[in-house]
């Protein structure tokens, strides 16, 4: 059985955007685990890792930290089962991929849904997520409440190499789902997870694909408590 630590939120809400991807990709590969949810300020909890961040994973006796690496972790120790990354090159373009994803698509959703989010947390970590997203954001939550409109603007163009491929191909990975979906995924399952917003409509190639990666693995992740 491999343990899962990620984030606590308000009525057992699962809202860690990174632990997402781990969810799926254990899913993808088969593998049972147990949730061991903790709250973002208890670093205590988490000190054994060596970081300070979620998810981290302990697999046996090995513990894994940092969402990529412990996609790497799985796809390296669990080769006979699905792949998450089809090979090498496959490999090279997902860390790509999960680099855009990171530093273009996530600060643009965040001023978005920051505010909804913050009223998601667990109770212990009230003061010190307002403290650490008013850093990131250089304005307090309620500002950024009022700045919606422009920060949607920002997130539609950044969403637009990914709608148009959606209109070529089901899946960011081609014909079938892997890791790189699980990567898109994670962002707009912390939006469903947080906020009662929806950016989509159904028309939308996103929607169709957040709708596929929603009915996998028996609904794994539609069947959760959301916003
Ligand atoms: N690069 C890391 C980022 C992990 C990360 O930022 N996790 C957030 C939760 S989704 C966290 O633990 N934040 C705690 C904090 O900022 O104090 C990964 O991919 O795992």
């Amino acid at each position: 059985m491999i343990t899962l630590w990620e984030l606590k939120g308000k009525g057992d809400r699962c809202y860690s955007l990174f632990s997402w991807r781990t969810r799926m990709a254990l899913k993808h590969k088969g593998l049972e685990f147990e949730s061991h949810p903790v709250a973002m300020s208890d670093k205590a909890a988490i000190a054994f890792s060596g970081g300070k961040t979620v998810p981290i994973i302990k697999d046996g006796e090995v513990v894994v930290r940092d969402s990529w690496r412990i996609a790497e972790h799985l796809e390296d120790k669990y080769a006979d089962r699905p792949t998450l990354f089809g090979g090498a090159i496959g490999r090279g373009v997902t860390q790509t991929f999960n680099t855009w994803v990171d530093r273009a698509l996530v600060p643009a959703v965040m001023p978005v849904i920051v505010a909804d989010v913050h009223e998601r947390v667990d109770p212990a970590d009230d003061a010190y997520f307002r403290q650490q997203f008013e850093g990131f954001l250089k304005c307090t939550l309620e500002e950024s409440r009022a700045r919606r409109p422009q920060a949607l603007e920002r997130l539609n163009r950044t969403l637009e190499p990914v709608h148009t491929a959606l209109k070529r191909q089901p899946f960011i990975c081609g014909t079938a789902p892997a890791y790189a979906d699980y990567i898109l995924f994670s962002v707009f399952q912390w939006m469903r997870v947080t906020s009662s917003q929806d950016i989509f409509n159904s028309s939308d190639p996103l929607y169709g694909w957040r709708d596929r990666i929603l009915d996998l693995y028996d609904g794994f992740a539609r069947n959760i408590p959301t916003a």
